[in-house]
């Protein structure tokens, strides 16, 4: 697809007299920004994505590498890409947030991303930094362990991307702009998708729910994003345990669980066995929501289907995933997440802390004139830090 060729930096240490020779290798894309047409729940509209395809390419390179994304805009806006959960060491202006640390590449330019890897390995994203084109605009980021070291845990049979997005049948930007000019909260997904599919609960979907395929008592490493915008979601496949390895490129001490509570923006490494009976087995993805606020209640599938021959059920296994408003199982899930923490893999959490900084985060009302938003109270709803608001220049 975008890649392109690739080069390698060698390094030389000088530790106690012995001469350590580490190779880091550097990674060239091609991201070309274009619109392309799309038809997912009976209806069809065109939006914006990199190389026309929806979750966008995977990137892949070792822990240490240097990634060169050449952006080209061929869309009709400008944007900017960011590399999420990548630290990016001094390189700040290779971070991506629009009128943060960059002007957006104007339609017709591009810009080319520098891309540090450091301390990451395991699975991050990279997405839209501009209004809601993330919507569209997103896709994986897979780093291994450096040449030579491998994973902290047994050698999956395969490894595959799992992207859970949310899909608006309207225009993104139109969405955002009609809330902007009104005041009102956007209008909410029409549904969510797993590697840009709805699945069999949507309509219009059976045909083209995404499918797994997977080879009796195998072991498969999922690397899962939630590209969702907004909302928290809850993942389990059915009969089939979870053990999670890693959380936004870093190794946890494993959870075996039966589902999974993942976050907008978050990525989970996620092991399974393919020690069921041969058959298929839904992989469910439904929101986890705990305010009043309306919110899409609707489920994504995706279906885990066991190569062999035998009688195809009449329906995939379902799942039990915790009620969409479970706050104790989101809570439990997230307690038992703890950092690897041994010996090979060492954190260093400061432990003296000199000065104490308090930010009160919120969601406020700004006021609108002679209250004219198209809200309840007439006003519009803002988050602000230590109630300060931001507005791009
Ligand atoms: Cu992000």
């Amino acid at each position: 697809m975008g890649k392109k060729q690739m080069g390698f930096i060698l390094g030389f240490l000088f530790l106690d007299g012995l001469l350590l020779c580490i190779a880091t290798e550097i990674h060239f894309y091609d991201f070309f920004l274009k619109e392309a047409n799309f038809t997912k729940m009976c209806s069809t509209k065109r939006m914006l994505t990199v190389n026309g395809s929806f979750p966008g390419p995977t990137i892949q390179a070792r822990k240490g590498d240097t990634m060169f994304i050449n952006v080209i805009n061929q869309g009709t806006y400008g944007v900017t890409i960011h590399w999420h959960g990548v630290k990016q060491p001094r390189n700040p202006w290779s971070d991506g947030p629009e009128n943060i640390t960059q002007c957006p590449i104007s339609a017709g330019s591009n810009f080319t991303y520098e891309v540090i890897l450091s301390t990451e390995e395991g699975t991050l994203w990279w997405h839209a930094h501009s209004d809601w084109t993330r919507a569209t605009v997103h896709g994986a980021i897979v780093i291994l362990p450096p040449r030579g070291k491998y994973y902290p845990f047994p050698k999956p049979y395969k490894e595959q991307t799992i992207i859970l997005a949310s899909w608006f049948k309207g225009d993104v930007m139109a969405i955002l702009s009609n809330s902007i000019a009104t005041g009102a909260n956007p209008s909410i997904e029409d549904g969510f998708t797993i590697n840009g599919e709805p699945g069999d609960f949507y309509d219009c979907s059976n045909e083209t729910t995404y499918r797994l395929l997977v080879e009796c008592n195998k072991t498969y490493l999922l690397r899962i994003v939630n590209a969702v915008m907004n909302e928290e979601q809850f993942l389990g496949i059915a009969n089939h345990s979870l053990t999670v390895v890693a959380q936004d490129a870093a190794y946890i001490k494993p959870i075996n669980t039966s589902y999974i509570m993942i976050t907008p923006g978050q990525t989970m490494d996620v092991l399974f066995t393919a020690n069921q009976n041969l058959s298929h087995y839904y992989m469910v993805s439904s929101p986890y929501h705990d305010s009043v606020v309306t919110f899409a209640n609707s489920t994504a599938t995706a279906i885990v289907q066991y190569e062999g021959n035998y009688s195809i059920p009449s329906s995939p296994f379902f799942p039990a995933l915790p009620a969409y408003n479970d706050i104790d199982a989101a809570q439990n899930f997230t307690k038992s997440i703890k950092s690897l923490a041994n010996k090979e893999y060492p954190i260093d959490v400061p432990k003296y802390i000199t000065t104490k900084i308090f930010i009160a985060v919120s969601l406020n009302s700004l006021l609108c004139p002679n209250s004219s938003c198209d809200t309840d109270s007439g006003d519009r709803t803002a988050a602000s830090l230590n109630n300060v608001s931001f507005d791009t220049p």
